[in-house]
């Protein structure tokens, strides 16, 4: 049985995976949802989300931060995320927002970390640092085969008309993207309370049921509230 302040607690969601696994069109949809059942809620992304974070996320995806290695671009997004926490994300859940972020530190301890050989002592010291105590209550990890992803991220491509010129990380081969994919069901194994795994190989609307379902059952305040 929930008391008044846990019931009436902002929270924070947070979605993981891969490169075009299909996040932003669920944050998006979640984002619907929430506003159908009466939540106050707002979205943002990693890297990013204040004026700051969005220009360390252009130096980053442009492959500037490329020679740094991975452990400086764990650092360069660990400083993103710190000012992301402070100035966005711990601010909205004070005032009673929830707050729905596209990738958070998850991303890290995947890319740099288990797959980018970055040491776990560093991964965790940037974690404590950036994060402060506003860890989600909740990440959904969206898990799909990456040739599967690619193949969409190609098809979005060619309907924008833009070149698929492939970001600092979508550069990486296929067994990169195979080890990443591990690494983020590795970190939703270390973390059953927080995470639950979806698989991102089904439509759009179905995916966007299967999120509400495992959103309203963890958060018993969403309970009999009607989604979009
Ligand atoms: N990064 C980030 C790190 O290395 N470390 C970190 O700490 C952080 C925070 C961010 C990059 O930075 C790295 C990870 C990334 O490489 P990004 O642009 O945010 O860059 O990268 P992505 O998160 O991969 O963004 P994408 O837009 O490519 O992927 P999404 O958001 O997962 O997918 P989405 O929703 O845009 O959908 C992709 C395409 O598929 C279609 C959509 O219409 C779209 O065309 N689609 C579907 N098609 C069929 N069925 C479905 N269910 C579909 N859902 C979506």
């Amino acid at each position: 049985m929930l008391d008044a302040s846990q019931a009436s607690r902002a929270r924070f969601i947070t979605f993981e995976g891969g490169e075009g696994v299909g996040k932003s069109t669920q944050v998006k949809r979640l984002l619907a949802n929430l506003a159908n059942a009466a939540i106050d809620a707002v979205r943002t992304r990693e890297p990013g989300g204040t004026a700051k974070a969005e220009a360390v996320r252009s130096f980053i995806l442009q492959g500037r931060s490329e020679s740094w290695g991975p452990g400086g671009e764990a650092v360069l997004f660990a400083a993103a995320r710190l000012n992301h926490v402070n100035e966005l994300i711990a601010p909205n859940l004070a005032a009673g927002r929830w707050v729905i972020s596209d990738r958070f530190h998850d991303s890290t301890r995947a890319y740099q970390g288990l797959t980018g050989g970055v040491d776990d002592k560093l991964i965790v010291a940037l974690e404590t640092l950036a994060l402060d105590g506003h860890g989600p209550d909740l990440t959904i990890m969206l898990d799909m085969d990456p040739e599967i992803a690619f193949k969409r991220v190609a098809q979005r491509a060619i309907e924008d008309g833009l070149a698929l010129t492939g970001d600092r990380f979508e550069k990486e081969d296929i067994d990169w993207h195979k080890r990443l994919r591990a690494s983020f069901l590795a970190i939703a194994r270390d973390n059953p309370d927080r995470c639950v795994v979806i698989s991102a190989e089904q439509s759009e609307d179905a995916l966007e049921a299967a999120i509400w379902s495992v959103v309203s059952a963890k958060f018993p305040e969403l309970a009999g509230r009607a989604r979009a």
